[in-house]
Order: structure tokens, then C-alpha cells, then sequence
């Protein structure tokens, strides 16, 4: 067949119509698309057209394509791209997604495809090749017949990732492309995931005792197959999990009443928690959201009835301990590498201060995509946001440097043992609430701690998040990483007039990226004080 050099037009305009698109209009946001599943229809079709162009324009190249809605309720779905290093889609190309996502009729979407083709300079000559996954939403596997009507009709070599978590499909994007290249990053397949996180599980906690038992709750959703997974190549005595809420088929199980957003917004356990033999005090605890790429941890210290005895272990809690080992870490291994850390305006400010003390620390607007770029400045980057997404990078320098290195002592060697178990451990593509709990697992038996240890590490202060409607949230614009308020004109003021009668006192405003409402936080040395200041920065906003 000669090379092909133009848009398959008539087939794509075929295909189309038994994909009708919905009226609603759809943007790619921080997290892909996502909406009801209702609606996705036309939308995942089209997302099979950008997949192929996509991995089209990065020289053929695998490019994942994940369906999932995270930690969003069952009828929700979404879709979202992963771009060859396994990374998140190229900032350049959300607002592709929205165009081609929205054109209204055959002629327009043909239009807008043939624009991308010129803007992007895409050889269409290229073979696609496109690896999709999905999560255990009802809706899923229908909406992956319409990714996969899409990458018919345009051309693409499609590679079928079946149930995954979406860490697993960043993996097996990474894993593709890098396979029989010196960075080959793992077997680009399933197992190979469980296998090379297992191993360097297994060889990381080599010759510690057993760790504690980790109560985990899987949200009902997907993580439940990956630790399944997982279970199969370690044994049960060098990793003690006690897997719960693992229905992946129950309908309208997944995230309802547990997972790691219902915890960390709630502050309390999963619900039925409290009726489980296995949930005791000082047991460790942990949830997943619903496709796996967020974790919290938490513990009792007396009974649940009593919310005071229920403590979060979030995500500010998983970068102090990654950054208090690693930073020990590098400092014997007495290799030349930087270490820094990343976050967000939510994280606490007890957390921060503990940080700088270790590692510098950069600030970064709230979703993944920010921190991961931030992180990647540094030689080995800890990211995490509050709420549980992240991980911790290393640059291929920090990889070479463990690879050269002649340490001159047995400590030293253990050190850079150490590290470069660690970085086998920890995902380097996207936060991943497996890897992100073996790593836990396996600075906790370094250190010999259980919960209460870890969380001695600081103190938070006392914090609040409220939501409030606004009539239009677009005219809530921010600057410094979110910390402050740009528009409307004169409110940050206000709000630093209202924060400094606090002693520690701090608050910001911010527009949601996900919902349609605006996010206000506070903190505060006193918890009193907290609840002041969070209602009189709502007030503010109320009034705009
Ligand atoms: C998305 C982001 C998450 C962020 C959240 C903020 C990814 C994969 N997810 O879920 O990182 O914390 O949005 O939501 O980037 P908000 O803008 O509604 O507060
Ligand atoms: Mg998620």
C-alpha cells in the first residue's frame, strides 16, 4: 500500500455518525475530560482520533489513552491522554482535545483535524501505535468501543491494556518506549509492572523484619485487581496486606463511603470501617482512590466513635518521610546530588517548615502536571500534593551518579543500595498509590516505625477548605502558585488585612479546576481561630 499522506476522511466522517455528539460543550482539563458518562460518547471517539495523530507527531511513539473518572462517583467517566515518556499530555494539545472534542458538525471536526495536521506538521505517512486502558466503571468498556472506532477509522496500531489502574497504563507507555534502549524502564506488560515493582520491593526490605500489617482500602475500585497482582509475585509474610473494599463488580460500590477522597475530605474511616476485625488501633491504614494514583494513609488511637482518635497521614505527611530518608540517604551515600521537594499551596505550613529544614522547597499551581514538571528540575524530585498525588523522581543523573558510585565505606554502600532500590520502587512516570505504598513500606521498616512514629515527624496546624458558589468563578484569578488573588481587584488585600490578626495565620482563594465553585483555605496556630478566618475569607468571596 503506498504511504499515506492525507486524512482518511471519508472513513473518519463514516465512523462518525453512530458517535453522535452530545450538546453539552466539553474542555481538557487538569485531569483529561470528564463528565457524566452519558455524554462521553462522541468524546472518546474523537479522543481515538487525537490518540493516533498524537502518537503520530511524536514519531510514532506509543501514546496511552485511559478511561477513568479517579475518585468521581460511578455514573462519571472521563478520558485522558499519556504521552510517550508516560507522562501527562503536552500542555500544547489540551486545547487541541477541547477543539477537535467540541466541533459541531462532520465538516468542522474534518476541519480541525486537518488543522492540527498543519499546525503540528504531523507526517500522517507515520504508523500510530496506541495503548489504552480502563478502569471498572460500567460505562467503560462502551466507551472504550468508541476510542477504539476512532483509532479504526483514522489508522492506528491499537494494543489492548485491558482492566488497568492508570499508573499501570503510564507505566506500559514508559515500558514500550523505552524497551531495548539503555533507560528500557520494565517488561511492557502487566506482569511486568507487578514484577519490577516487586522485586525491587523484595530487594529493598531485604534482611529488615516483617513490616507492620497494611489495612488497605482499595475505594471498590481497580487498585484492588493491581494488589492482587501484586500479591502474586511477593509473598504474603514480606508484604502483609489485609485488602478491603474490593468489590470491583458490586454496582455503585466504587468510591462510595471510602476511598482516598472520602477520607481525606472527611477526616474520618471508610464507612464500616468500624464494624472490621482488622481495623484496630494503631494498625496501619491506608486507601486508594478509584484508579489508583493516590494514596492516604491514617491510623486510630483509641475508638472510632471518637473522631479525635482518627489521624490522617495525607500527602504533605508521605513527602516529610520520603524527604527525611532520602535526604539522610544521599547525605551517607556522600553522592553530589540535589534533592528538592514540591507542593501546593494546601499543603500545611508545619509540613513546609519541616521540609525546608531537609531540602529546598518549590511551590507550584495545584494538579500533577505542575509539580511533575517542577520536580523533574531537581536530581532526585519528592512531589506530592496534600490530597495524596505523587511521587518521587529520579533525573537520569541521579541514576548515573548511583550507577558510578565508588562508595568508600560500608555505610555509604548501603546508602546508595538503598537509593537505587528506592528508585526501582518508586513510579517514575506518575503518582501511583502501589508503588507510593511500597516506598511507605519500605522507609517504615528502614526506620523501624509504625504510624504514631511517622506521625510524630510534625504537627499540623489546624485547617479548614471550604467551597463556596460564586455567579462567575473565571473572575477569581490568582498568581504565586495560587497563594494570591490577582482578581477581583482588591480582595487580596482583604484577605491579608483579615490574616494577620492570626497568629500563623494563613489563607488562600483559588478557582476550582474540577467543579464549578471556588476553593477558600485557612490556617491557623488555634483551631478556633482557623474557623474565624475561614468564614470571614468565605464572607469575602461571597460578596464578589
Ligand atoms: C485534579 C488533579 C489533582 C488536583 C485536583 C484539584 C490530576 C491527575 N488531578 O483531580 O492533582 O489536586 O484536580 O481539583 O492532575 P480542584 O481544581 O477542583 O481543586
Ligand atoms: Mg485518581
Amino acid at each position: 500500500m503506498p504511504p499515506v499522506h492525507a486524512l482518511p476522511v471519508e472513513a473518519i466522517v463514516r465512523a462518525l455518525a453512530a458517535h453522535p455528539k452530545s450538546a453539552a460543550h466539553i474542555v481538557y482539563g487538569t485531569a483529561g475530560f470528564r463528565t457524566k458518562a452519558a455524554l462521553l460518547d462522541s468524546t472518546c471517539f474523537r479522543i481515538g482520533l487525537i490518540g493516533a495523530l498524537r502518537s503520530k507527531a511524536l514519531d510514532g511513539k506509543v501514546v496511552g489513552l485511559m478511561v477513568t473518572a479517579s475518585h468521581n462517583p460511578e455514573p462519571d467517566n472521563g478520558v485522558k491522554i499519556v504521552d510517550a515518556r508516560g507522562e501527562m499530555l503536552d500542555a500544547a494539545w489540551e486545547p487541541v482535545c477541547t477543539r477537535i472534542a467540541n466541533a459541531a458538525t462532520a465538516e468542522e471536526l474534518v476541519q480541525e483535524l486537518q488543522h492540527v495536521v498543519d499546525a503540528f506538521q504531523i507526517d500522517l505517512s507515520v504508523p500510530a501505535r496506541v495503548v489504552y486502558a480502563w478502569d471498572t466503571r460500567p460505562s467503560s468498556p462502551s466507551l472504550v468501543r468508541a476510542i477504539v472506532d476512532g483509532m479504526d477509522a483514522i489508522g492506528a496500531e491499537k494494543m489492548d491494556g485491558g482492566l488497568l489502574t492508570t499508573p499501570q497504563l503510564h507505566y506500559l507507555v514508559f515500558a514500550y518506549n523505552t524497551a531495548g534502549t539503555p533507560d528500557a524502564y520494565g517488561e511492557p506488560t502487566e506482569e511486568g509492572y507487578y514484577h519490577k515493582l516487586g522485586d525491587a520491593y523484595l530487594s529493598a526490605t531485604q534482611n529488615k523484619p516483617a513490616p507492620v500489617t497494611l489495612v488497605v482500602d482499595c475505594a471498590n475500585g481497580v487498585g484492588a485487581k493491581s494488589l492482587q497482582g501484586l500479591e502474586k509475585v511477593v509473598p504474603h509474610d514480606r508484604l502483609p496486606l489485609q485488602l478491603l473494599r474490593t468489590e470491583m463488580k458490586a454496582p455503585g460500590a466504587l468510591n462510595n463511603g471510602c476511598g482516598a477522597d472520602f477520607v481525606k475530605t472527611n477526616q474520618k474511616l471508610p464507612a464500616g470501617y468500624d464494624q472490621e476485625s482488622h481495623v484496630q488501633q494503631n494498625t496501619l491504614l491506608c486507601s486508594f482512590d478509584g484508579d489508583a494514583d493516590r494514596i492516604v494513609f491514617y491510623y486510630l488511637t483509641g475508638p472510632p466513635e471518637k473522631s479525635e482518635n482518627f489521624h490522617l497521614l495525607d500527602g504533605d505527611r508521605i513527602a516529610a518521610l520520603a524527604a527525611d530518608y532520602l535526604s539522610e540517604l544521599v547525605e551517607q551515600s556522600g553522592l553530589d546530588v540535589q534533592l528538592g521537594c514540591v507542593q501546593t499551596a494546601y499543603a500545611n505550613g508545619s509540613s513546609t517548615l519541616y521540609l525546608e529544614k531537609r531540602v529546598p522547597v518549590a511551590f507550584t499551581p495545584t494538579g500533577v502536571k505542575h509539580l511533575h514538571h517542577e520536580a523533574e528540575k531537581y536530581d532526585i524530585g519528592i512531589y506530592f500534593e496534600a490530597n495524596g498525588h505523587g511521587t518521587v523522581l529520579f533525573s537520569k543523573r541521579a541514576m548515573q551518579a548511583i550507577r558510578d558510585a565508588k562508595p568508600s565505606t560500608p555505610a555509604a554502600h548501603a546508602a546508595v543500595q538503598q537509593l537505587a532500590g528506592l528508585a526501582a520502587v518508586i513510579n517514575q512516570t506518575v503518582g501511583d498509590a502501589v508503588s507510593d505504598m511500597l516506598m511507605v513500606l519500605v522507609i517504615l521498616a528502614a526506620r523501624q516505625w509504625g504510624p504514631v512514629e511517622w506521625d510524630a515527624l510534625y504537627t499540623d496546624l489546624p485547617n479548614r477548605l471550604c467551597k463556596v458558589q460564586v455567579s462567575d468563578r473565571t473572575q477569581f484569578k490568582t498568581t504565586d502558585a495560587e497563594r494570591r488573588l490577582t482578581s477581583p481587584a482588591g480582595m487580596q488585600a482583604q484577605i491579608d488585612a483579615l490574616v494577620a490578626q492570626y497568629p500563623l495565620g494563613r489563607s488562600f482563594v483559588r478557582p476550582s479546576g474540577t467543579e464549578d465553585v471556588v476553593r477558600v483555605y485557612a490556617e491557623a496556630a488555634k483551631a478556633e481561630d482557623v474557623a474565624a478566618l475561614a468564614k470571614q475569607v468565605t464572607a469575602l468571596v461571597e460578596t464578589a
